[in-house]
């Protein structure tokens, strides 16, 4: 199914998928195992335009919206979630500029991200701030014509690779989230440094460290709009990305759908290709039926957001949680059918699965999206019944 995209969609899936079959899936394999950061991958996404498909033609950007930016996603993720997410955290880190950036901050760093010339980061969570967003610690104190941040971001996506990063503070402690503060900070700045790279179970292409801030001292230009905003800023930053996660699960899922299929075509058993078992054709159908079901929410939700409605935050959470849930099914399934060849790292799919998990914990783990639903559904009542 098409979905009804335009020229320019399809031209861009097009694109996306031959980067993925010929810079991506030769190289996935060595990447996860050496924990190596797609360089050449980004650079080549850099070289056709994919960093700005989503951001403004104002700002160097194709005008397009997050449709564009998912079904680069999606295309990136059915080779490999460990690249897709080194390019969409740069998106990630690009948004809170978008929302709440002055003019001038909007002039300064968009054009270069949406070239892919430099990539972005979001800095948000802390050791002790994790779901719990407006605990974060990380203070910024004004100093004449200067901020001076103190403090550490932790599992940070394109940590040390990034060149720009959006820095979610607090300049106001007792106001909780409402004296959360953003900045955008510049790899080499003075006081500015990153932890070691984590060991993580999946995604292991890309690059999770952390931020340290020691006497940090940025012009107060780079603040992303206003001291107090910058927890909302934050969390809208995140509603725009968090379909994209889904693009990312239906990825995966496809790839390891796809790979399911092929294998059971070949793989005999009992004298049979193992495909022409109803308990596997089942397993099969099961995970399509998944599959489209999450690209279908997830493209209807994007082109809904790129209408540019007010609010947008449960359908947001529900693109997310529905198909990362489904990815995780859909790639357990996948290792399943492959048996005990699933299980074994010279075959795909155990990385699919590896990669999988990390859609239902991370920007907002699969609970507290479940709390965001819940509490909009409790909204929409109250405000029916007045
Ligand atoms: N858009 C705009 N404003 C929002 C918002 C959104 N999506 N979500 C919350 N706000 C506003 C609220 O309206 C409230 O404003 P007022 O102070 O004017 O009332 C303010 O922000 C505080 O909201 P709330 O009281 O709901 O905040 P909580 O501290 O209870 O936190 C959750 C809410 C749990 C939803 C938030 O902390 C969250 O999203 N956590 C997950 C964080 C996350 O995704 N981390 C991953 C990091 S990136 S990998």
């Amino acid at each position: 199914m098409d979905y009804l995209f335009t020229e320019e969609q399809k031209q861009i899936r097009k694109l996306v998928r031959r980067i993925a079959e010929e810079k991506v899936v030769p190289v996935r394999a060595e990447l996860d195992e050496s924990e190596t950061f797609p360089r050449d991958i980004m650079r080549a996404c850099a070289d056709t335009g994919l960093f700005g498909v989503s951001l403004p033609e104002a700002y160097g950007g194709l005008g397009g919206g997050i449709t564009e930016s998912c079904l680069v996603v999606e295309e990136l993720s059915r080779a490999c979630l460990g690249v897709s997410v080194s390019y969409a955290a740069s998106l990630l880190g690009a948004y809170p500029i978008l929302i709440g950036g002055s003019e001038e901050l909007k002039k300064r760093y968009l054009p270069q991200l949406a070239s892919g010339k430099r990539l972005a980061a979001f800095g948000l969570t802390e050791a002790n701030a994790g779901s719990d967003a407006s605990g974060i610690r990380t203070e910024a104190r004004r100093d004449g014509n200067y901020y001076v941040i103190n403090g550490t971001k932790q599992w940070i996506t394109n940590g040390g690779e990034a060149d720009i990063y959006s820095v979610i503070t607090i300049t106001e402690r007792s106001k909780g989230g409402r004296g959360a503060t953003g900045f955008v900070l510049e790899k080499g700045m003075e006081g500015f440094s990153f932890g070691k790279k984590e060991k993580k179970l999946g995604i292991r292409a890309s690059a999770t460290r952390e931020l340290i801030f020691q006497d940090c001292r940025v012009p107060k230009e780079n603040i992303i709009g206003r001291e107090g905003t910058g927890f909302i800023i934050a969390m809208k930053a995140l509603d725009r990305n968090r379909p994209s996660v889904g693009g990312q699960a239906i990825g995966v899922s496809q790839g390891a759908l796809d790979l399911a299929v092929a294998y059971a075509r070949e793989r005999e058993q009992f004298g049979n290709k193992i495909i022409s078992f109803q308990a596997v054709q089942h397993m099969l159908a099961d995970m399509a039926i998944q599959v489209e079901a999450a690209r279908a929410l997830v493209y209807a939700v994007t082109r809904y957001i790129d209408t540019n409605p007010k609010d947008f935050s449960k359908l947001s959470a529900i693109a997310k949680v529905f198909p990362s849930d489904a990815a995780m099914k859909v790639t357990i399934d996948a290792l399943q059918i492959f048996g005990g060849y699933g299980y074994m790292r010279e075959y795909p799919v155990e990385k699919m699965m590896r990669d999988a998990k990390i859609l239902q914990i991370y920007e907002g783990t699969n609970q507290i999206q479940r709390n965001v639903i819940a509490l909009e559904l409790i909204k929409e009542a109250a405000s029916k019944k007045r």
